[in-house]
């Protein structure tokens, strides 16, 4: 669908050695010479990919991007762009380090590609990029951070750290399985492998692409020993929202857990030696894991340094002579301090590979990219980490050099997004990049000088899913344009309008102005459109609501009850399946109370969350003869959702169910009719998902049972007497549900 031809079937323009390279190749292909020698000839021409990936490398820490505040020097990425290009709107998918890297590997929004938050485990067996370059003749090594859980696969090399890895004396994880620790410091680690595998692979003749994934400069910012001094006596500018009070936007916002004011730990962050003695001002009680790992001589070296420097904060903090903001302030500054030092050795890395490229002669056959994970905030909004869709998180560098195809100092604002780097690579290559990857080949805009052709994209999609987790951010998704931000919060039902021309720090939502009202639609219309192109139906993506405690209680203690098994019978949905506990609790007596029967109702749950629990737990140990399922009708209520996509939620339920419980027998309920009348807009939304769902009983495991007749009257009126809400039955409304399944249940050997 999006797939790019080879960028050697396009018109270029490139230099006369390109031509000539151009021609031998086609002329080869034309002559179809045995597959050995052409792959020897080709191979010696098609360029090699240097990737160079850091973690949470912000944006405004490289001095090409020309940051306002100015902090720091990267004279070797900045090379990047001074002989190549600069990608200015250069979004992630999902501002999180596995979801990102998952992205890159598949070319896939995350929903897809199954990796949607940190601590998921990719899975292998998908179409990646890696391997299908090494198929095409490439040699393929990744090397340093990984953070995908499963191995690395497509790879002839690899060596990974274990999960986040370490700064000091790291460990690495090696092809064989085994852990192989090395003295140093992980930055120059990563890059002396990656100097090691390029010199042998360059070797061989063949085409060979090097994912070199640097671990910095993630948190916890531990600096290497030479770069300790480099910014003495330096007071770095603070961003102008630092102190940001979330006035004019949602609330959640303000629930965040990422200050810089709030949340820097004592120990790790701050570097202090010992118990937090300020745990007013600082988290965590104290130790740094990375200290730990140090041989006296690194420790000695570090404590040299930081030790004085603590003294005398922890003086001034006990003379009380810092008042908040200047605690504030001095936080910053470490931080900053810290953070930047981590980014000069990756810079310093970036040099060494440049270097080795101009000695060894492949620079003009090599493409370099530099990129990160994602961005980070240093200081904006108050804060460190990522994962809103602001943008200093949702953007990533992106820097590349592709001599004789993309001229030098080039400036490019096209938006493109990690999606598109597997499809790249592939296209360099010259192997056709599969339908279903959802990114698009940047080759055409290399090739275009940095301008998007014509039919470029006009908006990335964005979704984070990691919802209440590590720095309480909210999942959130929305679209971002050349100069509007459309975000959007499930949990309060809350959009976000940015003009991002006219408040480029994002510090006011204009969702509710007047003057923005065909851009807010127009832009919601962009977001349904694009959710849709890119197969984005979160009725069908598990979530959970682990946010809200009464929520998370319920679900440990039902699946505690699930593990102990026994369950001959098992309800599952939402309040309507929960209120068997309230005002069906007698009826449920009566007709259950001896039967084995389980309660998997959960007020409020739409289809994602039953998917959710169904597959983290709820289902234990039970096997029952057969489960009572409906679901759906908060799918309307709160959101709306397209029929479609809700049916396909419950269809998603019924085949987890079939996985798990194989021989249970289904009965498949017809969501309740609700609101008073026949053309009540949710009424009618749930009729609209009944009509499918009804197709997904076979009348032998799964059977479809509508008892809507017993609630409502001829003319389609539901009454109050039944359900005084309109849409939870009363007392009596169980009964005639009861009564209704009842044939069903015995039918079903119950
Ligand atoms: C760790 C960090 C978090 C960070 C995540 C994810 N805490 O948990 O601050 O958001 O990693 O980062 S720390 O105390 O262990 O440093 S990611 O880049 O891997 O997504
Ligand atoms: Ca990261």
């Amino acid at each position: 669908m999006q797939a790019m031809k080879a960028p050697c079937s396009q018109s270029v323009r490139p230099s006369v050695a390109a031509v000539l390279r151009l021609l031998i190749l086609a002329f080869c292909w034309a002559l179809a010479i045995v597959p050995a020698s052409r792959g020897a000839n080709a191979a010696a021409q098609r360029p090699n990919i240097i990737f160079v990936f850091s973690d949470d490398h912000a944006l405004q820490a490289i001095s090409a991007y020309g940051s306002a505040l100015h902090l720091n020097q990267t004279p070797n990425i900045d090379r990047l762009a001074t002989e190549g290009a600069l990608f200015v709107n250069s979004f992630c998918a999902n501002s999180l380090c596995g979801p990102s890297r998952a992205c890159i590997q598949t070319g896939k929004h995350s929903h897809l590609n199954g990796f949607m938050r940190n601590g998921d485990r990719f899975d292998p067996t998908q179409t990646t990029f890696p391997k299908l370059l090494q198929r095409a003749g490439y040699q393929t090594a990744v090397i340093g951070k990984w953070h995908l859980g499963s191995d690395p696969v497509g790879f002839d090399y690899w060596e990974v750290l274990p999960g986040q890895g370490n700064y000091y004396n790291p460990d690495f994880i090696q092809m064989d399985g085994k852990r192989k620790r090395y003295t140093g410091y992980c930055t120059d680690i990563i890059t002396d492998l990656s100097l090691d595998w390029l010199k042998q692979a360059s070797a061989k003749g063949q085409p060979f692409i090097l994912m070199c994934q640097q671990k910095a400069p993630h948190r916890n910012w531990m600096p290497p020993e030479r770069h300790f001094d480099l910014f003495e006596g330096r007071q770095f500018p603070e961003p102008a929202t630092l102190r940001d009070d979330y006035a004019g936007r949602s609330r959640l916002l303000q629930e965040n857990q990422m200050t810089v004011r709030d949340y820097m730990s004592w120990g790790a962050d701050m570097k202090f030696q010992g118990e937090n003695q300020f745990p007013k001002y600082f988290t965590g009680r104290g130790g740094n894991g990375e200290y730990n790992r140090m041989t006296p001589e690194q420790r000695a070296t570090w404590d040299a340094w930081y030790e004085p420097r603590n003294q005398e904060f922890i003086r001034r903090m006990e003379a009380g002579e810092l008042s908040d903001d200047q605690i504030l302030q001095w936080k910053y500054q470490r931080y900053l301090h810290d953070y930047l030092k981590c980014v000069q050795a990756v810079d310093d890395g970036v040099g060494r590979i440049l270097e080795w490229l101009d000695q060894s002669g492949l620079a003009d056959n090599t493409i370099v990219i530099y990129s990160s994970d994602q961005g980070f905030y240093l200081g904006e909004h108050g804060w460190f980490d990522k994962r809103w869709m602001f943008e200093e998180s949702l953007k990533m560098p992106f820097l590349v050099r592709w001599p004789g195809v993309i001229p030098a100092g080039v400036k490019s604002t096209a938006l493109i997004q990690n999606i598109d780097y597997g499809p790249t690579f592939l296209d360099v290559a010259g192997v056709p990049v599969p339908a279903e990857m959802q990114g698009r080949s940047l080759v055409p805009v290399f090739q275009n000088g940095g301008r998007a052709p014509a039919d470029w994209r006009d908006a990335v999609y964005y979704a984070y899913y990691e919802n209440v987790a590590a720095h309480n951010v909210p999942m959130q998704d929305g679209v971002r344009t050349e100069s509007y931000k459309l975000m959007f919060f499930p949990r309060t039902r809350e959009w976000q309008l940015f003009d991002l021309v006219k408040d480029p720090q994002e510090m006011s939502s204009v969702h509710q102005d007047a003057d923005y009202a065909d851009v807010l639609r127009g832009l919601q219309q962009r977001y349904r459109d694009l959710r849709r192109f890119y197969d984005v139906n979160t009725a069908t993506i598990p979530a959970h609501r682990r946010g809200e405690t009464w929520w998370r209680q319920r679900e440990t203690a039902k699946s505690a009850l699930a593990k102990e098994g026994n369950v001959d019978l098992v309800f599952i949905g939402d309040s309507i399946t929960q209120g068997w506990e309230g005002a069906g609790k007698e009826v449920w007596q009566e007709f259950y109370g001896d039967r084995r029967a389980l309660n998997l109702g959960f007020s409020g749950d739409r289809t994602e969350h039953v998917l959710w629990r169904l597959t983290h737990g709820n289902l234990g140990q039970i096997k029952p003869k057969v489960a009572v399922v409906m679901i759906g009708t908060n799918n309307t209520g709160h959101l709306m959702q397209d029929p479609a996509e809700v049916a396909a939620g419950v269809s998603e339920i019924l085949q987890v169910l079939e996985q798990r419980l194989p021989d249970t027998r289904i009965v498949l309920n017809a969501i309740f009719p609700r609101g008073a009348t026949p053309l009540d807009a949710g009424r009618l939304n749930n009729l609209a998902i009944n009509q499918r769902i009804r197709r997904l009983a076979d009348g032998k495991r799964v059977q479809y049972v509508d008892v809507s007749d017993r609630f409502l009257t001829g003319d389609g009126t539901l009454p109050k007497e039944l359900m005084p809400d309109l849409l939870h039955p009363n007392t009596e409304g169980y009964r005639r549900w009861a009564e209704a399944l009842e044939p069903s249940l015995r039918r079903m050997g119950l």
